[in-house]
């Protein structure tokens, strides 16, 4: 079972829901229906209900795609470019054969994947622009394993509406995190990227695999990720606010572009 699929039954059943929920509050109600004000209610509730189909419209349109024509010629680096751990200088040794990403959390089969799961099955190449909130962007190829793809593989369960990436690296004792909603998980340009401009991920842009997550900002794109949680609420991870950036300046959690 695809999760697109599944995400389209979600919103079929929510869309029943309301439907129902309406007929529900109608039946019986004739005289209600025919006042002016409980129509004008009514139709306010419609309006809110387009507002935010749109708003799901807009979040899953697909982000810019250019050509190789546009490719930068260098595709700079910005924060950690080395993590600072023997284990990591021991992994990118050793190619990363033994990189592990674990998959937990509110999902019903927790996955432990290898460069090579991630590497094999569905992948998917884009070229994108990159914004960094610094002032900066650059053009790369990405490729990578859908991320929908790795959460329908461990069976994400419905009362998850986070997904939380662990990254090898760290600012002083505090790890990278970073965290986005279903929406943009089950993006399709949503990647474990693995590919940067047809060559393995170099160190510096995240070795061995990170986040693409295209319609938002540089920080929220994790490098060096060796952990992805599903949850239910972003309270009691790092400072609560979802991310590395936003528990220590004050970023937005969503970084829309
Ligand atoms: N683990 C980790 N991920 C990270 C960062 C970092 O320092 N550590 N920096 C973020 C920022 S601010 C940006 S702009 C991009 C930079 O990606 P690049 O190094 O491939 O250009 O990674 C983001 N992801
Ligand atoms: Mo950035």
């Amino acid at each position: 079972m695809s999760i697109l699929s599944r995400r389209d039954t979600l919103v079929r059943a929510g869309q029943a829901g309301l439907v129902a929920g309406a007929a529900g509050l109608l039946a019986g109600c004739d005289a209600l229906d025919r006042s002016p004000r409980f129509r004008k209610i009514l139709s306010l509730g419609e309006d809110m209900h387009r507002h935010s189909q749109r708003l799901l419209q807009d979040r899953d349109a697909l982000a810019t795609e250019y050509s190789s024509d546009d490719l930068s010629p260098v595709f700079r680096s910005n924060g950690t470019r080395l993590p600072d751990s023997a284990d990591y200088a021991a992994q990118a040794a050793n190619k990363f054969v033994d990189w592990r990403i674990a998959v937990t959390g509110l999902v019903a089969r927790p996955l432990s994947l290898s460069l090579a799961d991630i590497r094999s099955g569905p992948q998917r190449t884009q070229i994108t622009r990159h914004d960094c909130v610094e002032g900066w962007s650059a053009i790369g190829q990405w490729t990578g394993m859908p991320l929908h793809r790795v959460l329908a593989a461990a069976g994400i369960r419905d009362t998850a509406r986070y997904i939380v990436f662990r990254c090898a690296d760290r600012f002083g004792d505090t790890p990278y995190y970073e965290s986005i909603d279903l929406v943009d998980a089950l993006h399709p340009q949503t990647l474990l990227a693995w590919r940067l401009n047809g060559a393995a991920l170099p160190i510096a842009n995240g070795a061995p695999v990170r986040l693409r997550v295209e319609r938002q900002l540089g920080y929220k794109h994790a490098k060096y990720v060796n952990a992805i949680e599903a949850v239910a609420s972003l309270g009691g991870i790092g400072r609560g606010m979802g991310g590395y950036w936003e528990d220590a300046s004050n970023y937005e959690w969503y970084a829309g572009i």
